[in-house]
């Protein structure tokens, strides 16, 4: 069997990696050979990729040339920086200062052949040299002009998955896990395989496995009886330069030891966390380490003991330091159960009050996880102001990629532009320009460790994530990761010209339909920022006063005068507080607040005029019959691209376009009769409300 031959491993959709044969227009000859010299798992990785791509678009398979030395006329060159270097780089010594994920591409043109230079610090820098080229093979690059310098600007560049190992996946909307089925690891690890080549092509370099709620089977994942099984998942992941970290269960040495105690103070609880250490990289020698839910929503912690997070962190960064290993600790710690009657009590509060008094505590090979708002990726909130809040302390930032609230990808939401704006939040911790993107890349505290993670899409449906589009959203979450500067624009065009081709039709009409996708979610959904109003459980369709853990109220505080969480110092919840003067002076405001977070700061009278000049009402009942409108237009658009792609995406896409339809007006029903019922208010426009 060819190098090229093996892949893809499974018969699942090839998403981005498609390499169409049409996609080739320059430098056809240059790539009929490959050279490369020392071997890997990585660097096979990189050489099979290299040869796979090449064939599928040349329709011919490259030659493999092992010898340097022997190499002749044109060819593309696989390296290290140690092996090979063109004589350009030497003079620039512009490689030597990239960081050890770092790669170049560079073309030297000599007596008339082009000689391509793929060279990267490390292997894993190879590999993404490769999948960079690609990229720009498909685009129909120029080769003979090609130089590109690249690295990481996040070092962690990480996905969550909520997998059990029943085969659930916790808010998994596109299947089944592809890590576990019936209380065990599948046995054909194809998709795992497909799966790491696709999260190393978008620069994912660390994968927890299973979900941060760790029941009972799962906590076993730290056992002999099942490490041999994720050794086996880490060494696919490895090959492809990714890191398997697990999720852990915080009362393990009760649950699956002999203990009577999870107190992480007493010195029988950290013995037996050394020896799960010693157990878990005596199979794994690179794992990566704990991902860890602790004191929230009924998962054990710290707490119990009346120890401190960081008390309850630092002693498993204690037991995995001399591995090398890392606790990445979830600061979404809040007490569910929480009464919120006397408006005082603020759930959006919980992340700040339990950490920044703890800022310097931890030990260095910890790392705090925090979600992008203070609540629960809702499609709109405000940012977090424990992002970049703790200058002695690693964080790491925490988006949502699979759609909990934003439609479950039934409905078409694009999450790139959400996580543009959050990522160029300022926080003003430093001054100005103290953007999120710099804080979580460690750019301004120099943190050990730092980065993005996200709880990922996909599952086992032959699509990956569900909805075809969907897979716009991995492929931006990873592109992101690795460069925050990345246009909305830029991810959006190379997504559609890798999964669709070049076609000018579809660029434009699929181009606006991502770019509206999120703002038309959130017309007709949860109004100016106030989140919720979903069904609760499982999270899906409207429901106004839906609440999760009680019987006793709602999010919002909607009642017939007026709307919206009152979360300002002068008589709120003392919620903006929070958040650096720049930030707390404009949430404080009524007058300033953007329209957008309203409902989010302020308790407001539906008749408030918002700074766009409608009324709150009026913008609610306008909104929800546009968002309706808007919904329609998606399918307008995306009827005009039948017969420019394959009937099967086509038709899936479209009828999930249909149930949106179907499910905004349902929301649009639902939320303005609420509403128009509550306040007595009419539509200035005299629309049907029911
Ligand atoms: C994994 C929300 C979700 C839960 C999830 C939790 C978390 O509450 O609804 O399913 O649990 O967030 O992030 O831990």
């Amino acid at each position: 069997m060819s190098q090229g031959d093996k892949l893809p491993y499974s018969t699942a959709d090839r998403c981005w990696l498609r390499y169409s044969h049409q996609a080739l227009r320059t430098g056809m000859e240059l790539l009929s050979s490959i050279v490369v010299q020392h071997s890997s798992a990585v660097m096979d990785s990189a050489l099979q990729e290299m040869v796979y791509g090449i064939k599928e678009m040349r329709g011919a398979e490259p030659d493999i040339c092992r010898d340097p030395a022997s190499a002749s006329g044109s060819f593309v060159r696989l390296a290290i920086l140690d092996e090979a270097l063109p004589e350009a780089w030497t003079q620039a010594g512009q490689i030597q200062g990239l960081n050890e994920e770092g790669y170049g591409i560079h073309a030297v043109q000599q007596d008339g052949a082009v000689q391509l230079y793929v060279v990267g610090r490390t292997d894993r820098g190879v590999l993404y040299g490769v999948f960079h080229l690609l990229r720009l093979l498909q685009s129909g690059a120029d080769l003979a002009a090609l130089h590109v310098l690249e690295q990481p600007r996040n070092r962690l560049r990480m996905l969550n998955h909520w997998d059990n190992m029943d085969g659930s996946i916790e808010r998994g909307y596109a299947g089944n896990s592809i890590f576990f089925e019936e209380g065990r690891f599948v046995r054909d690890d194809s998709r795992i395989r497909d799966y790491a080549r696709m999260l190393a092509s978008i620069g994912i370099n660390s994968v927890s496995i299973n979900n941060v709620n760790v029941h009972r089977t799962e906590t076993l994942l730290i056992t002999p009886e099942f490490l041999p099984d994720v050794a086996r998942v880490a060494d696919i992941f490895r090959s492809y330069g990714i890191t398997t970290y697990l999720s852990i269960n915080y009362a393990s040495p009760i649950t699956i030891g002999d203990l009577n105690t999870a107190d992480p103070l007493d010195d029988r609880v950290r013995a037996w966390w050394k020896e799960r250490a010693s157990d878990i990289y005596s199979y794994i020698p690179d794992f990566g380490g704990f991902v860890v839910k602790a004191d929230s929503e009924h998962r054990p912690g710290p707490f119990t003991y009346n120890r401190t997070h960081a008390e309850g962190a630092n002693m498993l960064g204690e037991a995995l330091r001399p591995y090398g290993g890392v606790v990445i600790w979830r600061c979404f710690v809040y007490n569910c159960l929480q009464d919120w009657r006397d408006r005082k009590t603020d759930r959006a509060r919980a992340a700040y009050d339990h950490f920044k008094p703890l800022d310097g505590q931890f030990l260095e090979n910890v790392i705090l996880q925090i979600k992008n708002g203070p609540m629960d990726f809702q499609v709109r909130e405000a940012v977090s102001p424990l992002l970049g809040a703790m200058p002695k302390t690693n964080q790491m930032l925490e988006f949502q990629i699979t759609q909990e609230y934003t439609g479950q990808q039934k409905h078409l939401c694009y999450l790139v532009p959400q996580w543009k704006e959050i990522l160029d939040f300022d926080t003003y911790t430093t001054g100005e320009g103290a953007t999120v993107k710099r804080a979580v890349s460690g750019e301004l505290y120099r943190y050990a460790h730092s980065g993005i993670t996200a709880v990922v899409n996909v599952g086992s449906d032959d699509n990956w994530t569900g909805h075809t589009l969907a897979q716009a959203n991995l492929y931006g979450y990873g592109r992101l990761t690795w460069n925050p500067d990345l246009t909305e624009e830029e991810i959006t065009s190379e997504w559609i010209h890798l999964t669709f081709g070049a076609s000018a039709d579809i660029h434009r009409e699929l181009g606006a339909m991502l770019a509206e996708s999120w703002r038309i979610y959130e017309s007709y959904t949860a109004p100016l920022g106030v989140g919720w109003m979903v069904n609760p459980g499982h999270h899906y369709g409207p429901n106004v006063d839906g609440y999760e853990y009680s019987v006793w109220g709602t999010y919002h505080y909607a009642d017939c005068h007026g709307i919206g969480v009152n979360r300002t110092v002068k008589d709120g919840t003392g919620y903006t507080a929070q958040y650096f003067p720049e930030n707390a002076d404009l949430y404080e405001s009524l007058d300033a607040c953007p329209d957008e977070l309203l409902l989010f700061f302020h308790h407001v009278p539906y008749t408030h005029v918002l700074r766009s000049g409608k009324t709150v009402i009026q913008h609610i009942y306008d909104s929800h019959f546009e968002g309706v409108e808007k919904v329609q237009e998606l399918i307008l658009r995306w009827s005009k691209l039948e017969g420019q792609m394959d009937h099967e995406r086509y038709t899936g896409v479209m009828s999930r376009l249909e149930h949106q339809l179907e499910h905004a007006k349902e929301w649009r029903d639902v939320i303005n009769t609420y509403f128009y019922r509550k306040s007595g208010i009419p539509d200035q426009q005299g629309r049907t409300i029911y």
